[in-house]
């Protein structure tokens, strides 16, 4: 049996020293990484994907932490893939907090992993997306996917997931208003976390007037909750929500969503394909080199480069 047969008949079989392993194959090789991605592709889909995010701080990590327990207690295997350098997860935060991540990571129903927030070949949204596929594949029930809700890429990242969970704290002022806006659309679920703290509910309002404001007509209305994630307060309500999301996703509506989802990862596959396919032909011959020149010597912008590329490639279209 090739190493990559192995791999993929452990994580198939669910064992979770070939999860880690295909993982690490995600990270460093992506020629390998999509061999394994092609094997274990239609075993994947069975998995609910939750995405977490939300500004650094508001309660992330340790709100998952409780989210796992409550779904062991569910009888549920969860997965978790954490793109956050402050995790507890990858080695930030507090010792405490390292300590329970720790207790979890000894239950064979938990497996948690975070990636490496360097620069993948092939960008960190496909790493993690296909971290993602490896962890479904595996047959975990739940997948959580963690990252901080800030730039384009994390919203990227999380738009793998099924049902969006975007956590905020009160009194986070500015950082909530620079990130609300790349969330609001894409979030199914709201929460304002630390809701031991003041100007909780001042929170919970803002967070519905924005929602409103957006004023889409929309099959699912995105509830606004509060939870402590310290103690686990709230947290039973959340996972109704989920539950709640994952049956309405299963529902006509939902379809409707999945196909927009594969649509997406169709179209992005394709861009990815074509794009490394030319510029190796390019290379080939030397010629990139000479168009990125032109480019810097202002003879020609890159969009039309793009069209002079393709029409002499692929012969006018
Ligand atoms: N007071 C309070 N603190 C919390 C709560 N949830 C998390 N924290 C603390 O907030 C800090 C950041 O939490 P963390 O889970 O790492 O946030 P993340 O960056 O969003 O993942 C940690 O010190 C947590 O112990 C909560 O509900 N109430
Ligand atoms: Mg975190």
């Amino acid at each position: 049996m090739s190493e990559i047969e192995e791999i993929v008949q452990g994580v198939l079989a669910g064992d979770r020293r070939s999860i880690a392993k295909a993982i690490t194959v995600i990270e460093n090789n992506p020629e390998k990484a999509r061999r394994i991605i092609a094997s274990i592709y239609p075993h994947t889909g069975k998995a609910h994907v939750i995405g977490v995010t939300g500004p650094g701080g508001s309660g992330k990590s340790t709100l998952i932490e409780k989210i796992i327990r409550e779904y062991r207690r569910r009888g549920k295997t969860v997965g978790v893939v954490a793109v956050d350098p402050t995790s507890p997860f990858t080695g930030g935060a507090f010792l405490g907090d390292r300590i329970r991540m720790q207790e979890l990571s000894v239950d064979e129903g938990v497996f948690i992993r975070s990636m490496a927030t360097r620069n993948y070949l092939g960008g960190i949204a496909r790493a993690t997306k296909d971290a993602v596929k490896v962890l479904d594949a595996s047959g975990r029930d739940v997948v959580i996917v963690e990252t901080v809700g800030a730039g384009q890429s994390e919203v990227e990242i999380i738009k793998v997931a099924q049902t969006i969970v975007v956590v905020f704290a009160p009194g986070l002022g500015d950082e909530i208003q620079a990130i609300k806006a790349g969330v609001m659309e894409i979030g199914d679920i709201f929460v304002v976390n630390k809701a031991d703290r003041e100007n909780v509910d001042k929170s919970v309002m803002d967070i519905r007037a924005m929602l409103q404001l957006s004023n889409k007509e929309q099959a699912w209305t995105p509830p606004v909750l509060k939870t402590i994630a310290l103690t686990g307060d709230g947290v039973a309500k959340l996972i109704e929500k989920i539950e709640e999301h994952r049956r309405f996703l299963e529902r006509e509506a939902g379809r409707e969503k999945a196909r927009e989802k594969a649509e997406t990862e169709l179209v992005e596959a394709i861009k990815e394909k074509v794009a490394s396919l030319m510029i190796e032909e390019l290379e080939k011959e030397g010629e990139f080199e000479s168009y990125l020149q032109k480019i810097l010597r202002r003879e020609i912008d890159p969009m039309s480069a793009a069209e002079k590329i393709l029409k002499k490639k692929l012969g006018g279209c």
